[in-house]
């Protein structure tokens, strides 16, 4: 079994929950930057339409969360967001 899908499951529940601010069940562009907002750059903008486009499968213009999925692992995989540590 691939290590990062299952370190990543839990987490990404979590995370998912927690940036899913309107409980919609669906993360929005503007949810979905407040993930990439920890490494803000000048380019973010684009990068973000970028993001969209590129794991929005069905076109909704929403992350679900099988595409919310695919898109933290490349995050981790990338370094942009931390790999799951325990709770302090
Ligand atoms: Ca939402
Ligand atoms: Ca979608």
């Amino acid at each position: 079994m691939d290590p990062i899908r299952a370190l990543c499951v839990a987490q990404v529940a979590a995370t998912f929950a927690a940036t899913d601010k309107d409980n919609s069940g669906r993360l929005d562009i503007f949810e979905v930057a407040t993930i990439l907002g920890k490494s803000a750059r000048p380019d973010q903008g684009a990068m973000l339409k970028q993001v969209m486009g590129s794991f929005d499968t069905n076109k909704d213009g929403e992350l679900d969360y099988d595409e919310f999925y695919q898109l933290y692992r490349t995050l981790v995989d990338e370094h942009v967001v931390e790999r799951p540590r325990h709770a302090r």
